[in-house]
This record gives C-alpha cells, sequence and structure tokens, in this order.
C-alpha cells in the first residue's frame, strides 16, 4: 500500500491508497484511486477532487446553499463538475433545465464509469451537456440562468480563466445568483482574495465555509453572489430525506465568519 500526498504551502494531506483504479491524460491528468479509508478518490493534476466518503460535504454545500437562496431555481448552469456530483444535487430541486459545461470529456467519462456518485444524473431528461471552455461558454450565452454553480478545480491549470474578473463580468449579466468554490482562506488565500475582488461585478457577493476533511486543511470557502439576500428555508421539507449533510442550520452557521476572515474580506475591497 503506497500514499498519495498533496502538498500545499508547507503543509500536506497523506491518504492511504490501496491501488489506483484508473488513469487518463487528457487536457488535465485524472487518476481514480481505491483509498484504504475514504472509498474511491478522483484526481487532477494531482490535486483530491473528491472522496467517495465526504463528497457530500462538499456537493451538497455548493448547491442546497445557493439553490435555497434564489426563489424558484428552475434554469441551472453547472461549470465544471465532470464527475455528476453536483449535477446529482442540483436535480434534487424542481429544475426544469440544467446545462453542464465541462472542458474535458475525460471527467465525465472516468468519473460515469469507475466513480460512478452521479447516481444517473448524467441520464436525467432535464440534463444537456457542453464541452467547452466555461469562460467561452458563459462569454457568447444568450441564455439566462436562475443560478450558476462554479464546480472548478485548482486554479493553476484549466480553470485559471473561470478566477478572472472577465468571468465574474459576463456571468453577472446572465444569471440572478453564482456561486463558486473559493478555496482555502488560509493556505490559497490569495487565490481566494483573487475571487472575492473578481466577484465585485455583482452588486451583492457572500462568503461561507464549510469543512472538506480532504481540501486542504479541510477548511474549505466558497462565495455566492447576485441576490444574495434571502434564505427560502420553507423549500427545505422538500429536500429532506435526499441530502446527508445540508440543512438549514448548516445553512446558516456556514456564513458565520471569523473576525481575521472579515477583516480579510474589508481590506481587500
Ligand atoms: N483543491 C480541490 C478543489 C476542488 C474543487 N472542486 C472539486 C470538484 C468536485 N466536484
Amino acid at each position: 500500500m503506497e500514499w498519495f500526498t498533496e502538498r500545499y504551502n508547507g503543509s500536506g494531506l497523506e491518504i492511504k491508497v490501496v491501488r489506483k483504479i484508473a488513469e487518463a491524460r487528457s487536457i488535465q491528468h485524472i487518476e481514480v484511486y481505491e483509498t484504504e479509508f475514504f472509498g474511491k478518490m478522483l484526481v487532477i493534476d494531482g490535486k483530491i477532487q473528491l472522496t467517495e466518503l465526504d463528497e457530500v460535504f462538499y456537493h451538497e454545500m455548493i448547491v442546497h446553499v445557493p439553490m435555497m437562496m434564489h426563489e424558484a431555481p428552475r434554469k441551472v448552469l453547472v461549470i465544471g463538475g465532470g464527475d455528476g456530483g453536483t449535477l446529482r444535487e442540483v436535480l434534487k430541486h424542481e429544475v426544469d433545465e440544467v446545462v453542464l459545461v465541462e472542458i474535458d470529456r475525460a471527467v465525465i467519462d472516468l468519473s460515469r464509469e469507475y466513480l460512478k456518485i452521479d447516481q444517473g444524473a448524467f441520464e436525467d431528461e432535464r440534463v444537456r451537456i457542453v464541452i467547452e471552455d466555461g469562460l467561452k461558454y458563459v462569454e457568447r450565452c444568450e441564455d439566462r440562468f436562475d443560478v450558476i454553480i462554479v464546480d472548478s478545480t485548482d486554479p493553476v491549470g484549466v480553470s485559471d480563466p473561470l478566477f478572472d474578473e472577465k468571468f465574474f463580468k459576463n456571468a453577472s449579466k446572465i444569471c440572478d445568483i453564482i456561486c463558486c468554490q473559493a478555496q482555502s482562506p488560509i493556505v490559497q488565500k490569495h487565490l481566494f482574495i483573487k475571487l472575492w475582488k473578481n466577484a465585485k461585478a455583482f452588486e451583492k457577493r457572500r462568503v461561507y465555509l464549510s469543512y472538506i476533511p480532504t481540501y486542504p486543511l479541510g477548511y474549505w470557502a466558497f462565495i455566492v453572489a447576485g441576490q444574495v439576500d434571502k434564505f427560502f428555508e420553507e423549500r427545505f421539507g422538500k429536500l429532506k430525506g435526499k441530502v446527508k449533510h445540508y440543512n438549514p442550520e448548516l445553512h446558516r452557521a456556514a456564513f458565520a465568519l471569523p473576525e481575521w476572515l472579515k477583516r480579510e474580506i474589508d481590506v481587500s475591497g
């Protein structure tokens, strides 16, 4: 048995792996492992994207928080998310249409074959899959979406443009609410702050946090922007029983930020 190690800014996370199940080299290096404790694990360009054990912590928080802040989210755009976890959660709402824009078809193919966390979401008739760069899709998009969810990899490769000002400016013209995974506010503070500043294209922005054990230091940020004043908590009744992690208590608590983070946000404008 070997250890998989992900290092970041003078720290690291080690996961004991039993074997490598699959691998592909497309525009990214994609690996699927079987681990000793966390179940199957998806790694892209050396960074852990998900493990079976804690993927719901991430996918339920990146989806249900923004979806429950919109009065009636019927039309949703997911950018990235080729493993299908975000798609699976979006489909738990009363949506009419979900467009998934993934730049790398190989992520979808490997996830469908070896991970299967989508639980049939890719075959749902409400879903349309587009293989394209999310930045370009949003730039030329003439459609309008209630919610956009950016479920990207770290911005060191193909996801880099999704952290740019231009992306947020274009996105602000076509949606009511956008939600992005926003990295570790501790060991990847520069990336988090870059996103926070660029999300200024939206009139209102908010940060929320969630604990995701297999991401750098476990403390993970999300940025939600647009019409972000409301929480339609009464709709939770329809989700209850379908979710494992998210609930209204966690939703409210996720927006409670420590003083040091409030200060970071304030000073960066
Ligand atoms: N450092 C890992 C950040 C990964 C965020 N996206 C995960 C994709 C899971 N759908």
